[in-house]
């Protein structure tokens, strides 16, 4: 065996993050002797010792549950690695803190680049930091794979919340799929929530399926908007306002504090027409200025009614369950298309199926059934191989 199974231990023999279980890298560094090449003390390992220190699953348990931020941020990078004995150890850790998970509060944020979800996210967060409350800013964006960074959860523009020892900040797990970002965005949301956070903000950019992803692991979800900037009534994509528990139409400040009441009262006339996402909640729409950090404990005092509604009719656990049960199957049905899709059997006769599909020759049913029992085979012989082959 190449990789160590729990090469956190030895911090010296450590792959990088990106080296895949089973696979060899070259650039390991073996454990060799004590010191350096000369037997002696190395300043080198010393120093590479304290950059990476390796800890024991029981430390970092610890760890989280006391928030030390150092620990906080290795467990959290053990969520977010594809390696498998990352995953393995990570899971292990899941498993052990998920009774001390789901404390928080889990409020989803969306919007238009440009809307003002940082500046929104540090005034809000830092006026419930000074509640006494702590706050942790994760973000869901898959496009920080082509950016190589992240455009969201960025802390240049959360610079007062990025300062203050009660808020925690994580940019968007970059690298992967959608499945695979908001695996990582809710693991790190359970770590957080063992580590005492009592509000965890999601932020997500308003294009494509990111906004379901966040609004199917919070349970509030807020549509943050602005006027002008073809973002206004017309600009709003129905989807998104029925899947809102309230609209918040930021910069009601100056002169655009006029055109920004009027959105507001628009908005409400239209939510009015629409069904709830939340049963026993009516979304409503409401001003905030995070420019002048007005409205924002208006809009605090909602999420806390909201807090208590839907803990007195049930339906926050309600659809906490729901969440996580639809996330697993989610998990089981993209890998079971991925590995019959990959099956060599099945990608030989995919493309003719196709042409023929597509040409008329066959129909889409027959071809389907075709496919399907090509499937039926590979699960038999599966089945019947002796235990413990794969
Ligand atoms: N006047 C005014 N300007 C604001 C307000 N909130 C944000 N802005 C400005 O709007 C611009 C965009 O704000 P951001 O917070 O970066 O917006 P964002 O939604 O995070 O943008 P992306 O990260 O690109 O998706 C910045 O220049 C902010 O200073 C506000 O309440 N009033
Ligand atoms: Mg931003």
């Amino acid at each position: 065996m190449m990789s160590r199974p729990d090469s956190t231990r030895n911090p010296n023999s450590r792959p990088p993050e990106w080296a895949g279980e089973g696979k060899g890298i070259s650039s390991g560094v073996m454990p060799g002797v004590q010191g350096g090449h000369d037997g002696l003390p190395g300043a080198r390992l010393q120093h590479k010792r304290r950059r990476h220190p390796g800890f024991t699953e029981q430390q970092m348990l610890e760890g989280v549950r006391k928030c030390d931020r150092t620990i906080l941020g290795k467990v959290i990078s053990l969520v977010e690695s594809n390696a498998d004995h990352h995953m393995d150890l990570a899971q292990n850790l899941l498993r052990e803190l998920l009774p001390e998970t789901g404390e928080a509060l889990r409020i989803g944020i969306t919007g238009v680049p440009g809307a003002g979800k940082s500046t929104f996210i540090d005034a809000f967060g830092s006026m419930l930091t000074a509640k006494g409350y702590k706050v942790a800013v994760l973000a869901v964006d898959p496009s920080s794979t082509m950016t190589k960074g992240s455009i969201l959860g960025d802390k240049t523009r959360m610079e007062k919340l990025s300062r203050d020892p009660h808020a925690f900040i994580r940019p968007s797990p970059s690298g992967g799929t959608l499945g695979g970002v908001s695996r990582k965005t809710r693991e790190t949301m359970l770590i957080c929530e063992a580590a005492g956070f009592d509000v965890i903000l999601i932020e997500t950019v308003g294009v494509g399926q990111s906004e379901a992803a966040v609004r199917s692991m919070t349970d509030f979800f807020m549509l943050l908007t602005l006027t002008g900037a073809g973002d206004d009534l017309q600009g709003i994509k129905r989807g998104v306002m029925e899947n809102a528990d309230a609209i918040v139409v930021n910069k009601a400040d100056g002169d655009n504090l006029i055109k920004a009441e009027r959105l507001a009262s628009e908005l409400t006339h239209a939510l009015h027409y629409l069904k709830s996402p939340t049963l026993g909640w009516k979304p409503g729409s409401f001003l905030v200025s995070s420019l002048l950090k007005s409205g924002l404990d208006d809009l605090w005092q909602v999420l806390l009614k909201f807090k208590e509604v839907t803990a007195e009719n049930g339906e926050c656990e309600k659809r906490r369950s729901e969440q996580t049960i639809e996330w697993m199957m989610g998990m089981v049905l993209e890998q079971v298309q991925q590995r019959f899709l990959s099956q060599p059997e099945v990608r030989e006769a995919l493309p003719d199926l196709k042409t023929s599909v597509a040409a008329g020759k066959v129909p889409a049913t027959t071809a389907a059934r075709e496919l399907l029992q090509t499937a039926d085979k590979l699960f038999s012989q599966a089945n019947n191989q002796p235990k413990g082959s794969k």
